[in-house]
């Protein structure tokens, strides 16, 4: 082969590649590029240990930390010691993968005093339970003025996919995810069902008006996204105030995604992954109108919790989103480079089933882990 055409096919095949990566969502592992990551040791010190399995935590304005635990009990934690089981909760369906979801806090609730918390809720028509969501105030640690803000129906015995994350936007709009209940072929892709839908209200329950969906005729007007299959990690980027969710795939087809209004994205008729018994159930990984992950886990990592640092405690960690594993007991931390991922990187190795993951008004990471409880990430110095 002439030097002229070697350089042009090596151009070529530079071109392609670079077109190959935009298009297709980023896949990198532990080795690629400038890693920053690696160099911060960090370890685990067990911070409150009697919750099995930590759904959702999140703080009080006072340091203490409240935290669900799925079969239906409110905690109140000061400095790593159970103050009080919170009264007033609401009656779950503590059963397969519902119970006591996540929890979090008004942007705002030192002047207001909202808390917010989904659970797996009987309420309604139909066996079994759906996800819902309410707010509730805290008083001598009982929960007060509770409001049913949303209750997806009908119930179903299913015990699978009840998501749930919440999550408030940068203007203070509450988000909360909810899985396809198991039922892929019916929900996600249907937009006046529940299930399988990331849902967007104003604070008090009601809708937004500029919800992407409630001109549309038999749409669920709460319904900002759809075509999901589980999310159970859902945060707001701290810069840009956009919410990040990733949900459970098929086997090989764990996501993480951008979210914005309107947006399909895909589930059950795109997917990277294959069903758990090996068999596969489509062949299409994009399709004109869906959305692609920005990166996926082939194996699936089970993800469950997301967050973002920002504290300066975790040198190289800043700017970057961390995600708890269930299923291979360790946390992934993906760089951003504004909404495409860069690469991820593996930490905290055999630390259990990673439930959720946040950073706390401290400054420093809490890990949640099935079993063991909560854990304190101490920078090694
Ligand atoms: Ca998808």
């Amino acid at each position: 082969m002439n030097k002229k055409l070697q350089s042009a096919l090596s151009i070529l095949t530079i071109a392609l590649l670079i077109i190959a990566c935009a298009e297709k969502p980023n896949t990198n592992g532990t080795d690629e590029g400038e890693n920053t990551v690696e160099v911060l040791k960090v370890s685990p010190e067990l911070y409150f240990s009697g919750v099995s399995i930590p759904w959702g935590m999140t703080w009080l304005p006072d340091g203490d930390m409240l935290i669900t635990d799925r079969s239906g009990k409110l905690l109140r934690v000061k400095n790593g010691n159970l103050v009080a089981e919170i009264s007033g909760v609401p009656e779950v369906l503590a059963r397969s993968q519902g119970g006591l979801l996540d929890i979090e806090m008004h942007p705002d609730y030192e002047s207001n005093g909202w808390i917010y918390i989904t659970y797996s809720s009987t309420e309604g028509e139909g066996d079994g339970a759906n996800t819902a969501i309410m707010r509730a105030k805290l008083e001598n640690n009982a929960l007060v003025e509770s409001e049913v803000l949303y209750k997806a129906t009908p119930n179903t015995s299913r015990g699978q996919h009840y998501g749930s994350r919440i999550a408030f936007d940068g203007d203070g709009y509450l988000y909360f995810s909810i899985g396809d209940r198991g039922n892929r072929d019916v929900l996600p892709q249907d937009l006046s069902k529940d299930g399988g839908k990331i849902y967007r209200l104003n604070d008090d329950g009601s809708v937004p008006s500029d919800n992407p969906f409630v001109t549309e005729d038999g749409a669920i007007d709460a319904v900002f996204s759809y075509g999901h299959r589980n999310p159970q990690g859902m945060s707001t980027h701290p810069e840009t105030g956009r919410i990040w969710a990733h949900e459970h795939g098929p086997r090989g087809g764990d996501e993480l995604n951008y979210i914005e209004a309107g947006k399909n994205y895909g589930w059950p008729v795109i997917s990277y992954g294959i069903n758990y018994n090996g068999t596969s159930f489509t062949d299409m990984t994009e399709k004109e109108g869906m959305e692609q992950p920005k990166t996926y886990w082939d194996p699936s990592i089970a993800p469950s919790g997301l967050d973002f640092v920002t504290s300066d405690l975790y040198p190289g960690w800043q700017g970057k989103a961390i995600v708890g594993s269930l299923k291979f007991n360790y946390l992934v931390i993906v760089e951003l480079d504004g909404t495409e991922v860069k690469n991820r990187t593996i930490v905290l190795e055999d630390i259990g089933r990673v439930r959720n993951v946040k950073q706390g008004p401290d400054g420093y990471i809490y890990v949640a882990v099935d079993g063991a409880g909560i854990y304190k990430i101490v920078p090694e110095s």
